[in-house]
C-alpha cells in the first residue's frame, strides 16, 4: 500500500508540472505574489501598473524604474533600457509606457529562462503605431470572428465596465500593441453617434494607462445617415463642416482619440467615387478635420471591381496615380497580398510603388482563410514572408519591412495593423495556438526582424512549459504548420478555392448564376484542358508589370518564377516539368499529399506531448487536430478530384491514397 501511495505522489509531482488551465491566462505570467522590491522616481497610473506587475511576478534583484524627464541618450517615447547594476536592475525610459514595456520585457526574460547573467538591453519599436483592427459589430457579432462574441459589451457600456477589458489591455501592452480600432471596417455610422462615443470613451479610459489609444472605423456616408445631410461629397462645404464638428465632439469625449480607419468604395461601401471624387479627396477631407487634434486617417487600399479582368491589379491602378496627393496625416492601409488574406499570396505591389505617401501593412490574425479557429496554423512565417519580400523599389534590400518602417522612402508616420482574432471565448482566440498569432503579431510590430522561431520559442515557454522535450518538437510543428496548410489547401500559388461565403472548406468548381465572377473559385484557378493557373504575365493580365525589375522579369518567366507562386502568375500546362522532375499534375498531387501527411504527423506528435502539459489544454488541442486531419483529407480529395477532370492524359495515375 505504501509503495502505491509514494508512486502515485511521484507521478503527480513529476508528470503534471502545470495545473489545469483553460487558456485564459494567455502568455502572461502566473500571479505568484513574489513581493519583489520595486521602486520608481515617479508616479502615475502607468508606472503603478509597472510596479504592480513586477511586485507580484518578478523574482530576483530589486528593480528600479527611472523615468527620465529629459531624453537620456536618445531614448524616445516607447523606448527603454534595462541594465543590471550591482544590487538592482534598472529600467529607464523617457516615458511611463516605456517603463511598462521594460517591465514586461524583464518578466518575459524570467518566463523564458533568460533573466540570469548580463542585462544590457536597449529597445525601440520599429513602428509608431502597432494596431489591432477589430471587425466587431454593434450587435456583438464579429465579422470573420471565430472565438465567440465581441469582447465589447456595447449594451452595458458605458455604465458597466467588464474586467476583461483590463485583461485585454494588459495582454496587448505586454507585447507592445498601442492602438485598437474598436469596430468593423464595414462600419455602422452609429459608432460615431454621441451614444456610442460615450461607450468608446469608457473603453479608452480602461486602455489609457496601458498605453493603448482608441480609433474608430467610420462609414463615409455618415453625414447623410447620421447628420441628415443630402450628400457625403467630400468637396461639399456642409459635409466638411459636419465632419469637423463631429471630430471636435469626438475629442471632447475621448481627448486622446487616435483617428479614423476607412473602408470606402470597396465591397459596396460608400466612398468618394460615388461623387466623382478620388480616394485622396475623401481621405484629405477627414484628415483636415483630424489634423488640429493630432489624429490620423488610415485609408484602406482594399478595393476591387466586379468587372475587373484581374482583381489583383486594381488597388495599384487606383492608388498609384494618387501618390503624393494625400495630406500628411493620412496613411494608406494595404493588405499583405493583392487579393485577400489567402494562405499564400505574393506581396502587394503597392509596397514600394507609392513613394510619396505613407503606407502601412494590414495582416490578418483571425484565420478567415486559414482554417479559422479549428485548424492550427502559426502565422509568423507568413508574416515574415511578406515583411522580408524584396520590392526592389530602390534597388536590392527594399523589403516590405524597410518600406513601411520608413527606411526607404520617408514616412511621417509608420504603422502596422492586424485584424484581431479575439472574442469572448475563455481562451480568447478559439484555438489555443491562435494565441500565438496574436502574440507574434505584437512582437513583430515591435521588431519585424524577429524570427518565427524565436517568437514560437518564447510563446511556448510562456504559455506552456520550458521543458525542451515539449518546446522543441512543438516549435517544429508550429514552424511547419502554415506550409502544411498551404499544401493541403492551395499549393503552388493557387488561391481562393473556397466554398461560397464561409471561406472554410474547399469548392474549387463552385459557380452561381449572376454571382460576381471574382467571388468564384474558377476566376482564380482558370483550370482547363490546357493547364492550370492565372496568366498574369505580359501575355496575360500583365499584373507582373506592377512589380519592379528584376523581380518583375523573374515572375514573368515560367522557369524563374518561384514555384510557390507559379500558378498565381502563370497558366501552366499539365505536363510541364517542375524543378522536382515531376509534371505539374504530379507535383500538385504530391503537394496535397504532403500537406495531409504533415497534419497526421502533427496529430501523432501532439499525442506524445500528453505528459508535459495539463489535460485541459492537451485535450483541447488534440480534438482540434482531429478535425484538422479530417479537413486536410477533404481538401486534398475535393481539389484533386476536381482538377483531375481537366488534366488531359495524366502521365501517371494520380496517387490518391
Ligand atoms: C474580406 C472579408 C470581409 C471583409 C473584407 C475587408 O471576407 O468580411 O469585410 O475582407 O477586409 O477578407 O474589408
Amino acid at each position: 500500500m505504501k509503495t502505491i501511495i509514494i508512486l502515485f505522489a511521484c507521478v503527480f509531482l513529476c508528470v503534471k508540472p502545470v495545473c489545469a488551465e483553460d487558456g485564459s491566462r494567455l502568455w502572461l505570467p502566473l500571479e505568484k505574489n513574489y513581493h519583489a522590491k520595486v521602486s520608481s522616481n515617479d508616479k502615475n497610473p502607468t508606472i503603478d501598473i509597472a510596479i504592480r506587475e513586477l511586485q507580484t511576478q518578478w523574482k530576483g534583484k530589486p528593480v528600479k524604474l527611472a523615468l527620465a524627464h529629459h531624453k537620456i541618450n536618445l531614448l524616445f517615447g516607447d523606448s527603454y533600457k534595462i541594465s543590471k547594476q550591482k544590487e538592482t536592475i534598472l529600467i529607464q525610459s523617457s516615458s511611463s509606457i516605456g517603463l511598462l514595456y521594460g517591465a514586461f520585457h524583464l518578466l518575459r526574460l524570467q518566463q523564458t529562462g533568460k533573466a540570469e547573467g548580463e542585462l544590457n538591453i536597449k529597445e525601440s519599436p520599429a513602428f509608431d503605431l502597432r494596431i489591432l483592427n477589430h471587425w466587431d459589430n454593434i450587435d456583438g457579432s464579429i465579422e470573420r470572428g471565430y472565438a465567440g462574441k465581441s469582447l465589447w459589451d456595447w449594451e452595458d457600456l458605458p455604465e458597466t465596465v467588464s474586467p476583461r477589458y483590463t485583461e485585454y489591455a494588459r495582454a496587448n501592452a505586454s507585447i507592445g500593441i498601442n492602438a485598437t480600432v474598436l469596430n468593423n471596417v464595414n462600419a455602422n455610422p452609429q459608432f460615431i453617434s454621441r451614444e456610442y462615443l460615450l461607450k468608446a470613451a469608457a473603453l479608452a479610459r480602461v486602455f489609457r494607462p496601458w498605453g493603448i489609444r482608441v480609433y474608430l472605423s467610420v462609414n463615409f456616408s455618415s453625414p447623410v445617415q447620421l447628420g441628415d445631410l443630402p450628400t457625403a461629397d467630400p468637396l461639399d462645404e456642409a459635409v466638411c463642416r459636419w465632419w469637423k464638428d463631429k471630430v471636435r465632439e469626438i475629442y471632447s469625449i475621448i481627448p486622446d482619440f487616435g483617428g479614423f480607419l476607412v473602408k470606402a468604395n470597396s465591397e459596396g461601401l460608400p466612398g468618394p467615387h460615388d461623387f466623382g471624387r478620388t480616394h485622396a479627396d475623401g481621405a484629405n477631407m477627414l484628415a483636415e478635420a483630424l489634423e488640429p487634434f493630432g489624429g490620423i486617417v488610415m485609408w484602406r487600399a482594399f478595393v476591387y471591381d466586379a468587372k475587373s479582368p484581374d482583381r489583383a491589379k486594381q488597388a495599384y491602378e487606383e492608388f498609384t496615380p494618387l501618390d503624393g496627393k494625400f495630406r500628411k496625416n493620412v496613411i494608406i492601409q494595404v493588405k499583405n497580398g493583392p487579393i485577400d488574406f489567402q494562405p499564400r499570396e505574393p506581396f502587394n505591389p503597392l509596397f514600394g510603388a507609392m513613394q510619396k505617401t505613407p503606407l502601412m501593412l494590414e495582416l490578418q490574425i483571425t484565420q478567415e482563410y486559414l482554417g479559422q479557429a479549428k485548424q492550427l496554423a502559426y502565422l509568423a512565417p507568413m508574416y515574415e514572408e511578406c515583411l522580408q519580400s524584396d520590392t526592389y523599389a530602390k534597388g536590392e534590400g527594399s523589403t516590405v519591412a524597410q518600406i513601411i518602417t520608413g527606411k526607404v522612402f520617408p514616412q511621417t508616420v509608420t504603422a502596422i495593423a492586424g485584424v484581431a482574432n479575439t472574442g469572448k471565448d475563455a481562451n480568447w482566440t478559439g484555438h489555443l495556438f491562435a494565441q500565438a498569432n496574436w502574440y507574434c503579431f505584437g512582437r513583430l510590430a515591435w521588431n519585424p526582424g524577429l524570427s518565427p522561431e524565436e517568437m514560437a520559442d518564447e510563446w511556448l515557454k510562456m504559455t506552456f512549459t520550458g521543458n525542451p522535450a515539449f518546446v522543441e518538437p512543438v516549435k517544429e510543428m508550429m514552424l511547419n504548420s502554415r506550409e502544411a496548410m498551404v499544401n493541403y489547401m492551395m499549393p503552388l500559388g493557387l488561391a481562393h478555392l473556397f466554398a461560397w461565403e464561409h471561406h472554410y472548406g474547399p469548392d474549387p468548381g463552385f459557380t452561381l448564376p449572376n454571382a460576381r465572377p471574382d467571388w468564384l473559385p474558377p476566376y482564380y484557378h482558370r483550370a482547363d484542358s490546357a493547364g492550370l493557373g492565372f496568366d498574369r504575365t505580359t501575355n496575360g493580365s500583365n499584373a507582373v508589370s506592377q512589380y519592379f525589375p528584376p523581380l518583375r522579369d523573374s515572375l514573368n518567366c515560367l522557369e524563374t518564377c518561384p514555384e510557390k507562386f507559379l500558378l498565381w502568375f502563370h497558366h501552366v500546362p499539365w505536363n510541364y516539368r517542375m524543378h522536382s522532375g515531376r509534371t505539374l499534375w504530379e507535383e500538385l498531387c504530391y503537394k496535397y499529399q504532403s500537406g495531409v501527411d504533415a497534419v497526421f504527423a502533427f496529430q501523432k506528435l501532439w499525442d506524445e506531448m500528453k505528459p508535459y502539459i495539463d489535460a485541459e489544454r492537451f485535450n483541447a488541442v488534440q480534438s482540434k487536430l482531429k478535425i484538422q486531419t479530417e479537413d486536410a483529407v477533404e481538401w486534398r480529395d475535393v481539389c484533386l478530384g476536381y482538377f483531375r477532370q481537366f488534366e488531359l492524359s495524366p502521365p501517371i495515375q494520380a496517387r490518391l491514397p
